[in-house]
């Protein structure tokens, strides 16, 4: 069908670790390169999550080269994806926090799970951590500056009915009619010449990738600098154990 289905199977909750990256953007470039393909969509194979976003144990306690390489393999991630010259369709089955959502919003369209308890938004901001610039971009270019704005700044989480509202996800559907419904809309986008698709997706894409290819190792060293202060490690410290005390 010239479609590929890319699974997040990841336990407990598909965190982007260094690994996941590694994998990820390994997986992304066989299909790039590979001239049957031409869309892809991304899931989860894990109830109620689609990806728990950055993993926050890549980002305390470790070397600032540690640090370095991680958000590398970041920016990696985002620009293969959001640069990606296939159809991108996220069939988000759970929810999706910061960098998960990253993922979503690099995509071309979003299809959620209608369920209210799955939530999805860039919620750094919660964790005393900032969204950088590319990360924000992303969001504006979806969303609009005015909701990018205060959800951003609120490190909001969106039930999906809300996510919808604002835009943030394109539909919402019943997760039994997930995979159907992005196979008929990814259907709908390669029903389009390839090349007129691709060089319309560049057009709106390009000033905001290039960008960070243009900062890209300030954008590295900001981030190492950034994470390794006392006080941001506290806070991911701090985050760290709520979510431990949450399940206890
Ligand atoms: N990284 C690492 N471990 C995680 C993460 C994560 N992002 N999320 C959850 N875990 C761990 C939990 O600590 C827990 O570990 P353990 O079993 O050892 O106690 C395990 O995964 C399971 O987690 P939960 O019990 O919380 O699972 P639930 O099913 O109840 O909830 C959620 C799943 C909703 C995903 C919940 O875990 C959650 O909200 N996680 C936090 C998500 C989050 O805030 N992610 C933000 C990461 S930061 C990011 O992506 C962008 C950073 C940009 C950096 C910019 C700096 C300059």
């Amino acid at each position: 069908t010239g479609v590929a289905t890319m699974k997040f199977k990841s336990p407990p909750v598909n965190s982007l670790s260094l690994d996941f990256l590694t994998e990820f953007c390994i997986g992304l470039e066989k299909l790039e390169n590979d001239r049957a393909c031409r869309g892809v969509i991304f899931t989860s194979t894990i109830p109620k999550i689609f990806s728990s976003g950055l993993d926050i144990t890549e980002m305390y306690g470790k070397s600032t080269e540690h640090y370095a390489e991680f958000w590398r393999a970041v920016q990696e991630m985002w620009l293969r994806l959001y640069g990606s010259n296939m159809v991108t369709v996220a069939a988000i089955n759970g929810s999706s926090p910061a960098g998960g959502c990253l993922v979503a919003l690099s995509c071309d369209y979003r299809i959620m799970v209608e369920n209210p308890k799955f939530s999805i938004g860039l919620n750094e901001a919660q964790l005393g951590i900032v969204a950088p610039f590319w990360f924000k971009d992303t969001f504006v270019n979806v969303v609009g500056h005015r909701v990018a704005e205060s959800s951003l700044q609120l490190g909001s989480l969106h039930a999906a009915p809300e996510a919808h509202r604002i835009g943030l996800v394109d539909e919402l559907v019943p997760e039994e009619k997930l995979q159907e419904r992005a196979a008929a809309v990814m259907a709908q986008w390669l029903a389009l010449p390839d090349h007129a698709r691709q060089l319309t997706k560049s057009m709106m894409r390009k000033a905001v990738l290039d960008r960070l290819v243009a900062h890209r190792e300030e954008d590295i060293q900001n981030f190492t600098t950034f994470i390794s202060k006392e006080s941001i490690q506290k806070s991911l410290r701090m985050y760290m154990e709520m979510l431990k005390k949450k399940k206890g």
